[in-house]
């Protein structure tokens, strides 16, 4: 398992619709292997392939918060939202591609998704709180939109202008 490094917004991939897997090999298991190392590294709830360059849609995730509680690695393949609730939260999401910025999104409450397992099997399961959220972002970043696509254009130009500043700092160090 390898460590992948993150892509830092604003990155043209993270704004690129992400390819379907057109069939379940060795290397997209070697590649969910590292994204999981990569996210729990970071450390993050989720992780988008486009995040660390690859542009398949593949997503992981694990948003147990019980430190007492089994870790449950999620890998979604091709993920599709079949369903999604009228009523909707808002919850404060970060990026690991938009370090240290937070902000408030309204999304679904739940929603039910469907996708392909290491197996090459569908599953399907109705998420809620922030599994919900999570999976909708990592669909999102599936999609080439970001958290802060969400956000009044001043707040989303003070963010993106934030990252420029950081991209600068460490293409120095
Ligand atoms: O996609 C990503 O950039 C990962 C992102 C997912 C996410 C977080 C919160 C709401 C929606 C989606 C993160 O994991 S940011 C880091 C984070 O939230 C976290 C880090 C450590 C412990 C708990 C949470
Ligand atoms: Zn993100």
């Amino acid at each position: 398992m390898t460590l992948r490094p993150i892509l830092i917004h604003p990155d043209p991939r993270l704004k690129k619709v992400c390819d379907p897997v057109p069939e379940i090999t060795d290397a997209v298991r070697a590649l969910a292997a590292d994204m999981l190392e990569t996210m729990y590294d970071a450390p993050g709830v989720g992780l988008a392939a486009p995040q660390i360059g690859v542009m398949s849609r593949i997503l992981v995730m694990d948003c147990v918060k019980d430190p007492e509680a089994p870790p449950r690695p999620m890998v979604l393949v091709n993920p599709e939202v079949t369903w999604a609730s009228e009523a909707r939260n808002i919850h404060e999401e970060g990026c690991l591609s938009i370090p240290d910025q937070y902000a408030e999104v309204e999304r679904p409450a739940e929603v039910r998704v469907r996708w392909l397992d290491l197996d090459g099997a569908w599953q399907e399961e109705t998420f809620d709180g922030l599994w919900a959220t999570c999976v909708q972002h990592e669909i999102d970043h599936l999609n080439g939109r970001l958290f802060i696509d969400y956000l009044k254009p001043l707040k989303r130009q003070m963010i993106t202008r934030k990252m420029e500043k950081l991209k600068r700092e460490r293409a120095r160090a």
